[in-house]
């Protein structure tokens, strides 16, 4: 088995601080996107997307998507859950997982990907419009989540799950991205200090 990782990169970090919650040790080879290595041809063989992170097991199976790689870890390790557990926390999980990523981690990808002058080789065209347009976007949810945080320790529930784990990268992205995160969204504070504490967040 190998992980394609991505360094610094908000997508392969999300699966590390996930492997980290399991305490799962996976064989990883490094891809450099600052040197354009996820394009090379045989990163390509692994990915036709040139995207970065992907997992190679055993057989030759090829998973990429973060949580599609996530999943395959939870279903290979149940414990600690982080997909919930039960029907009614699974799908609270799933829902506030795609909201984060739809609307906070889309919006900022944007920024960065097109604002940003090291983004320029792989964002081809940037469109700095585009970019601009997407600031308001992250600043909306981000109201958005301080409202919901207010009435719980989690962005999902009670427990702290992979809903998290997709937030906190997106709140750390959002510096490279040069966005700031706006005064008075104590509860989005006081959540991503706790899972900033986490062991887990130095993936
Ligand atoms: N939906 C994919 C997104 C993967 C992705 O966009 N990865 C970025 C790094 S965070 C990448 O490989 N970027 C290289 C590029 O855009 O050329 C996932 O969840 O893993």
């Amino acid at each position: 088995m190998k992980l394609y990782d991505g360094g610094r990169a908000p997508n392969p970090r999300r699966v590390r601080v996930f492997l980290a919650e399991k305490g799962i040790t996976v064989p990883t080879e490094q891809v450099d996107l600052g040197a354009l290595a996820h394009k090379s041809d045989a990163y390509t063989a692994i990915n036709p997307l040139q995207r970065v992170p992907a997992l190679v097991l055993e057989d030759g199976t090829i998973l990429t998507e973060s949580i599609a790689i996530c999943r395959y870890f939870e279903a290979e390790k149940p414990e600690p859950p982080l997909f919930g557990r039960g029907a009614k926390e699974v799908a609270a999980v799933e829902m506030w997982q795609r909201r984060v990523e739809f609307h906070l981690l889309m919006p900022i990808s944007f920024v960065f990907r097109h604002l940003h002058p090291a983004m320029k080789p792989m964002e081809v065209p940037q469109v700095a419009e585009w970019g601009e347009v997407n600031k308001p976007k992250a600043v909306e949810f981000l109201a958005l989540l301080d409202r919901e945080l207010k009435n719980r320790p989690f962005v999902a529930g009670d427990r702290y799950s992979v809903a998290d784990i997709t937030g906190m990268i997106c709140i750390d992205f959002m510096k490279p991205a040069k966005l700031a995160l706006p005064d008075g969204l104590d509860h989005i504070k006081r959540w991503h200090a706790e899972v900033s504490a986490r062991p887990s967040a130095k993936a």
